[in-house]
């Protein structure tokens, strides 16, 4: 039994506890973050495919982003879009990235169909065409996992008085994953997105979900596309 129960506010039907945590849900104090919708993350030629993943597993969640992100344009809220990608003479990308990258045929910073791979300025590097971004939308670039490490996204959020943190993108796991502890640890409220999210290997996304949720949502809570559209004020 909930030891507390919420009587006034907007709330998300999530799960473990409906969203945001003091019912304080609008559009000037909330954020929709999509991270790394990028080519690289998701299309053919890029680095996932390089790495022979299954790219349905990761193209899986454009529908539900669009029709989120459609929505949330509409009511005024604001729009975070993330890339992963290092300067062209790599000078931000680490030793051991980009050793690790190489040995698996798909080394960072090196020439493929798409370009140079994870290269800024580079077409595989862009934003997909379905989810590109429009003016008055923030970009943040930033070189590793998480989008708060070595970016401007917390004085961002904090000049626009942002509290609450929608999660959605590639991959659940790695760089979704890291940017809601990133973003959990300073005080945002954060709901990750289930569908609106994909992983390289279907069994990760799962964990990475059931993992926001131990300890009664130790990194927030997790809902849908379809609550979310349906709970927006
Ligand atoms: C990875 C990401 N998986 N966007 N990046 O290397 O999750």
């Amino acid at each position: 039994m909930d030891a507390m129960v919420e009587t006034e506010g907007t709330y998300v039907t999530a799960d473990p506890y409906p969203w945001p945590y003091n019912g304080d849900l609008r559009p000037d104090n909330t954020a929709l973050i999509i991270i790394d919708m990028q080519t690289d993350f998701c299309g053919e030629g890029g680095y996932v495919d390089h790495m022979g993943y299954d790219l349905s597993l990761v193209r899986a969640p454009i529908e539900p982003i669009r029709k989120v992100l459609a929505a949330m344009r509409a009511k005024g809220y604001h729009i975070i879009h993330t890339r992963e990608g290092h300067r062209p003479d790599l000078a931000d990308l680490p030793a051991n990235k980009r050793w690790r990258s190489r040995r698996i045929n798909a080394g960072i910073g090196d020439p493929g169909p798409c370009g140079r791979i994870l290269v800024r300025g580079e077409p595989g590097w862009d934003i997909i065409d379905e989810l590109k971004p429009i003016d008055g939308e923030t970009i943040i670039d930033k070189p590793g996992k998480g989008s708060f490490c070595a970016t401007d996204l917390e004085l961002i959020l904090n000049q626009k008085r942002i509290e609450n943190i929608i999660l959605t993108g590639i991959t659940t796991d790695v760089c979704v994953h890291t940017t809601m502890r990133e973003a959990n640890d300073r005080g945002f409220e954060c709901l990750l997105l289930q569908d609106c999210c994909g992983a390289t290997d279907y069994g990760n996304h799962l964990a990475a979900i059931k993992m926001v949720k131990m300890q009664g949502g130790v990194f927030g809570s997790v809902s849908d596309s379809k609550s979310l559209v349906a709970a927006l004020p």
